[in-house]
C-alpha cells in the first residue's frame, strides 16, 4: 500500500471526497423533489478515483470528463453553489443554467465538461492536448472516462491521433464495472481495459479506484509522461457506483450484494480511518470534515433555490446555429406546414422558415425514408380527410 502523504495533503483529499459525495446525496434528493431536471447521474462511490486524478493536476491542466461530472468540476475548485444552480436551471449555474447535470462546465478551471454522448468527449481532448502543443504551453489534458466508452469508434481514432502526434494527453478510464446495466464482461471483448490502447501504442496499466493514494501515485506518473515526454498513457481505475446509472434506473443487471459488498471498501470511510489509524488526522478533524460538507451543501441548495430562471428573452443566447436564423419554425404535426413560434416577429430572417420548410417538405413524405411524425398519435384528428383516408388503405 503506497504511503499517507502529509497531514495537510491527507485533510484535504478527505475534504474534497467527502464534499462531493454530501453534494451528489443532496443532488438525488433535490431531483426526486423536481428541483433538477432532465437527467441526473451521480458518481457517489467514484469519489476517490475523482478526487486521486484532480489532486495532482496544475491549475493549467484541463480536465474533460462524461455526464457524470459534477464530483469532477468541484474536485477542480468549482463553487458548489454554482455546480448546483446548473442542476436547478438557473442563471448563476456554471453554464447559466443551459447545460444541467450533464453539462457542467468551467473554462476557468479549464473544466472542459460535461459530454452527454459517450466516447465524444475522447477527440475533443486529443483537440485540446494539440492546441497545447501548438501554442507551446505546458498543460497536459486528462481525459475521463467510462469503461462503456472505451467501446466507440473514438477510442480508436483517439488513441491513434495521440500516440501518433505524441500529445500531451492522458486517459483514465472509471472502470465502474457497468455501461448503463451492460456488465464489462458482456460489452467488451477485450475485458483488461488497460491492453485496449495497446495496439495503438498506448501503454496501460490498472489501479484500485477506491483507494485515493494509489489513483494519485498512478495519475502523477501518467501526467509526468504526458507533460516532460509527450507519451500518452492510460490508467483503468476499479471503482463503483452506489446508485443506478442514472436516476431513473431499477437496477435489475446487478444484486444488492455486489453493492454491499463495494460499500464495504468505501473510499472515503476507508481513507479516513486509515488516517486517523496511521495518527495522521484526529477523530476531531474527520468530523470537522464532515460537518463542512453539510454546511456547504446547505448553502448551495439555498444559492441555487435563489438564483432566478433565465429569462425567456434569453432563449437564442449562445446558440451555435445559423447565425440569420435567429428565430424559429416549428414543424409539427399541427398540419403539414411550418409554425411561426408564437413569439416571433414578422421580421424574421428568411433562412429561419427556409430550413423550416425544407424540414417540412421532408417531414411531410409518407412514404419518405423516416416516419412522418404527421401519422401517430393525436397527430391524425388535424390531418385532411383524404390524406387520412388515402394512408388507412396504405396500412390495410
Ligand atoms: C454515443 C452514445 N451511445 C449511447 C448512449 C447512451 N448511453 C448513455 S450512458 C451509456 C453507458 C456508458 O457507460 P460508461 O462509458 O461505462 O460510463 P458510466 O455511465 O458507467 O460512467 C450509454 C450507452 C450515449 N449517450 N451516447
Ligand atoms: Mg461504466
Amino acid at each position: 500500500m503506497p504511503d499517507l502523504p502529509d497531514a495537510s495533503t491527507c485533510y484535504e483529499l478527505l475534504a474534497r471526497m467527502a464534499l462531493i459525495r454530501r453534494f451528489e446525496e443532496e443532488a438525488g434528493r433535490q431531483y426526486q423533489r423536481a428541483k433538477a431536471g432532465g437527467f441526473l447521474h451521480l458518481g457517489i462511490g467514484e469519489e476517490a478515483t475523482i478526487v486521486g486524478t484532480t489532486s495532482v493536476m496544475r491549475d493549467e491542466d484541463y480536465l474533460i470528463g462524461t455526464y457524470r461530472t459534477h464530483g469532477h468540476a468541484i474536485a477542480r475548485g468549482t463553487d458548489p453553489k454554482r455546480v448546483m444552480a446548473e442542476l436547478f436551471g438557473r442563471v448563476d449555474g456554471t453554464s447559466g443554467g443551459r447545460g444541467g447535470s450533464m453539462h457542467i462546465f468551467d473554462r476557468e478551471r479549464r473544466f472542459m465538461g460535461g459530454y452527454g454522448i459517450v466516447g465524444g468527449n475522447l477527440p475533443i481532448a486529443a483537440g485540446l492536448a494539440l492546441s497545447s502543443e501548438y501554442k507551446g504551453e505546458d498543460a497536459v489534458t486528462v481525459c475521463m472516462l467510462g469503461d462503456g466508452a472505451s467501446n466507440t469508434g473514438n477510442f480508436g481514432e483517439t488513441m491513434n491521433l495521440a500516440a501518433l502526434w505524441q500529445l500531451p494527453v492522458f486517459f483514465l478510464v472509471e472502470n465502474n464495472l457497468y455501461g448503463m446495466g451492460t456488465s464489462v464482461e458482456r460489452h467488451s471483448a477485450q475485458t483488461d481495459l488497460s491492453k485496449k490502447a495497446e495496439g495503438y501504442g498506448i501503454p496501460g496499466e490498472r489501479i484500485d479506484g477506491m483507494d485515493v493514494i494509489a489513483v494519485r501515485e498512478g495519475v502523477a506518473e501518467g501526467i509526468r509522461q504526458a507533460r516532460e515526454e509527450r507519451r500518452p498513457t492510460i490508467l483503468e481505475a476499479f471503482t463503483y457506483r452506489y446508485r443506478g446509472h442514472s436516476a431513473a434506473d431499477p437496477e435489475v443487471y446487478r444484486e444488492r450484494e455486489e453493492v454491499e459488498q463495494w460499500q464495504r471498501k468505501d473510499p472515503i470511510e476507508a481513507f479516513a480511518r486509515r488516517c486517523v489509524e496511521a495518527g495522521v488526522l484526529g477523530e476531531r478533524e474527520v468530523q470537522e470534515v464532515r460537518d463542512k460538507a453539510d454546511e456547504q451543501v446547505k448553502a448551495a441548495v439555498e444559492f441555487a433555490d435563489s438564483s432566478p430562471e433565465p429569462a425567456l428573452d434569453s432563449l437564442y443566447e449562445n446558440l451555435y446555429v445559423v447565425d440569420s436564423a435567429a428565430g424559429w419554425y416549428a414543424v409539427d404535426e399541427r398540419s403539414p406546414e411550418p409554425h411561426r413560434g408564437e413569439r416571433e416577429e414578422e421580421s424574421m430572417p428568411a433562412t429561419a422558415r427556409e430550413l423550416a420548410e425544407a424540414g417540412a417538405a421532408y417531414a411531410g413524405q409518407p412514404d419518405g425514408p423516416r416516419p412522418n411524425p404527421a401519422e401517430h398519435g393525436d397527430a391524425q384528428e388535424g390531418v385532411e380527410p383524404e390524406i387520412a383516408a388515402e394512408r388507412e388503405e396504405v396500412e390495410d
